[in-house]
């Protein structure tokens, strides 16, 4: 069972240095978790009288140690109890490292996996092994336990958790697990704290008297009697009547510490575990929440790269956020590596919303899609339009960026790869959700490094990203394919065609245009076109008759020299050059050649040169009869009389009786 190390921050500074975090134990049940807790702080843990008749934690329990020269440190002691399972959920997050506890005798069981697999999606990075019973065991039974156990360990922060053997019965090893203890509590530090007071209840009851009174610890800032708290999701304004630390009232509380709360302003059925309090309110958020999530290796592989959803999976589906522990009805994951993924969890009641907050996705039934990760407080992505889609995942993508500085521990050593991972997400769908699936603009208020940082990061053959811009190359490449086909089918339907025509008929993405002229000259150039001006062309071809028909060509205008009386007709000309067909019809398009009708052909320079002597002729003269024309040309009536037909109907020329007069578009 290796699990990805997707938290860990070596190295990371204690932010909450000299105040002591929250520690926890976990294990299988019966292995020995609340003795420990008891032999540690001389108080058994278990408070319920049906626990203690039991010999078996159902609640959270919490128990208080003191180690020398240091602040208190709160434990928490969790069911092992496969039937309490979403207790020990409900108490996970709020630890900041833990001591796991295996019994020398059983070995490693189901609790066991079940426990570590929720202290993997955790996240924590700190973490401690106690090998219990050992009084009941020979010391090879304790070696093989401890061999097993490193198997399953390696790969996770465990790996490097000392590992301490220890007997209830004859605790002799205690004031060494102590001093460990007190290290891990130090090296610990705390985590998710807000810059508010925030207190998630994972206890409430009443007291004759007294009132509601809930249990949880303290964050973020003190309290003190009198205060007034938000409750949510319940929404009304709380006040603290007395706060109660370790049985002894009190009149502040400091961040971290375990603390009962006799709380004024609520009835007993308006408050329940998983509630929390705050100094400031919190909006409640129903609905899709997007958090960025680090998934067991392997388990990614069977989700494609693109978004799935993971429908309703029953009530077995939870997203645990602080104690509260909430229904997920559907998950919407994208994989950005192996082990990560931008995800969308839906829940149809109100979720403490706090953006970086840690959160745990765990489904009960199966490992599959539990994981652990952060919740970033990104736009609903699903259902938005298609433009809104591209901001709010550009803005995702932001809060990752800003949430994942080197050295925090949000995702720690992960945080890079997770953040440029987020980031080739966005790219990758910018690209499909633009409206020009070839090109799209990256999100603009990304900062220029980190575009920087992306063009580096994306494989090199399958991005451009140039002046702000980005571009899947496969897509680029099939553009720059089908310029070149389109080239290849106007060059056999019209091999003279000119690089004007070309540049007409294939004119290139206006998408396209936007990336710089010398990458789009590399681009067309590479596939053997050539790019200039905005305008695609084919290296050598269009603007004149193509080399293999010149000789041919030239043998033609030959025969047009001279008395127009011996030019061929196009029939003769047919015969004449019977494998120059194409070329005669090719000639006959472009103008090169000009068929005036009834098979009367002329060169379009002789065309020219005529209607330049009729207009000449009647600027001076006014009107001119056909027999002037045919004196003009020297040509015959099969010339002149559908060569003044054609002007008459351009409007060059009007007949009039006998005569033709400059016609309405004569000055043309
Ligand atoms: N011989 C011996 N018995 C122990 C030791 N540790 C615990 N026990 C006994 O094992 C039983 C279970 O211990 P607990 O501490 O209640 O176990 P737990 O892990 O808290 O169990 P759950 O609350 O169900 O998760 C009790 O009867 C303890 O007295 C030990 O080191 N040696
Ligand atoms: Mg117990």
């Amino acid at each position: 069972m290796q699990f990805p190390r997707p938290f860990l921050a070596e190295g990371a500074p204690n932010p909450y240095n000299g105040r002591m975090p929250v520690l926890g134990v976990l294990g299988h049940t019966d292995h020995g978790k609340s003795t420990f807790l008891e032999k540690l702080t001389g108080v058994n843990p278990m408070h319920l009288p049906e626990e203690r008749k039991r010999g078996l934690t159902i609640q959270l329990g919490f128990a208080y140690w003191t180690p020398p020269g240091a602040e208190q440190v709160t434990f928490i002691d969790v069911p092992g109890h496969e039937r309490y399972l979403r207790n020990m959920l409900r108490g996970i997050l709020g630890m900041d490292a833990a001591v796991l506890m295996v019994a020398a005798d059983d070995g490693i069981m189901p609790g066991t996996l079940e426990h570590l697999r929720a202290s993997l999606f955790a996240g924590f990075e700190h973490g401690m092994v106690l090998i219990t019973k050992t009084d009941l065991v020979t010391p090879e039974r304790v070696e093989e336990v401890r061999q097993e156990l490193m198997e399953y360990l390696s790969g996770t922060l465990w790996e490097k958790a000392p590992v301490f053997p220890f007997a209830a019965t004859k605790p002799d090893n205690l004031p060494e697990i102590k001093q460990a203890l007190a290290q891990m509590a130090q090296d610990a530090g705390r985590r998710d704290e807000q810059p508010f007071a925030h207190y998630f209840i994972d206890r409430v009851f009443t007291i004759k008297g007294e009132g509601v009174v809930v249990t949880g610890t303290l964050r973020g800032q003190p309290v003190q009697v009198g205060d007034a708290l938000h409750l949510f999701p319940e929404g009304r304004e709380v006040r603290i009547r007395k706060l109660v630390q370790d049985n002894q009232e009190v009149e502040r509380a400091e961040i971290h510490s375990r603390v009962g709360l006799n709380l004024s302003g609520i009835k007993r059925e308006q408050v329940s575990t998983g509630d929390l309090l705050t100094s400031t309110t919190i909006k409640p958020s129903k609905g899709r929440h997007a958090a960025l999530l680090a998934f067991p290796p392997g388990h990614l592989s069977e989700v494609k790269a693109d978004w799935k959803r993971l429908e309703k999976r029953g009530p077995e589906l939870n997203i645990i956020v602080g104690s509260a522990l909430l229904t997920v009805s559907s998950l919407l994951i994208h994989p950005m590596d192996d082990t990560h993924a931008l995800a969308f969890v839906s829940v149809n009641e109100d979720m403490p919303m706090m953006p970086g907050r840690r959160c745990i996705i765990y489904e009960t039934a199966a490992i599959t899609i539990s994981c652990g990760g952060r919740l970033v407080d990104a736009p609903d992505y699903a259902g938005l339009k298609r433009r809104r889609k591209l901001e709010a995942l550009t803005e995702a993508a932001q809060l990752i960026e800003r949430s994942l500085p080197a050295g925090s521990d949000l995702l720690g050593d992960a945080s890079a790869a997770a953040a440029s991972a987020a980031l080739r997400l966005v790219i990758t769908h910018s690209l499909k959700l633009s409206e020009r699936p070839q090109l799209s603009l990256l999100p603009g208020q990304l900062e220029l490094d980190t575009r920087q940082r992306v063009a580096e990061g994306l494989e090199k053959d399958v991005y451009i990203v140039a002046d702000g811009f980005v571009a899947a190359r496969g897509k680029l490449a099939a553009e720059v394919e089908h310029a070149k086909r389109r080239l290849t089918e106007i060059l056999d339907a019209n091999p003279m065609a000119g690089p004007q025509e070309l540049g007409k008929v294939v004119p290139v993405d206006a998408a396209m245009r936007l990336l710089p002229e010398a990458e789009l000259a590399r681009l067309f150039t590479q596939a053997g076109l050539e790019f200039a001006e905005g305008k695609v062309g084919v290296p050598g071809a269009g603007g004149g008759i193509p080399p293999k028909w010149r000789d041919t060509y030239e043998r033609i205008k030959e025969r047009f020299r001279g008395d127009p009386g011996r030019f061929p007709t196009l029939t003769v000309l047919k015969q004449d050059f019977p494998a120059a067909s194409r070329l005669i019809s090719e000639l006959l398009a472009s103008g090169e050649l000009v068929h005036l009708g009834a098979g009367a052909v002329i060169t379009g320079e002789i065309h020219e040169k005529w209607v330049a002597q009729i207009k000449q002729f009647l600027s001076r003269r006014g009107q001119i009869s056909i027999s002037e024309v045919k004196d003009l040309t020297r040509a015959s009536r099969k010339y002149v009389i559908p060569l003044m037909e054609q002007l008459d109907k351009k409007g060059v020329t009007r007949r009039d009786g006998e005569v033709r007069k400059p016609g309405a578009r004569f000055a043309e």
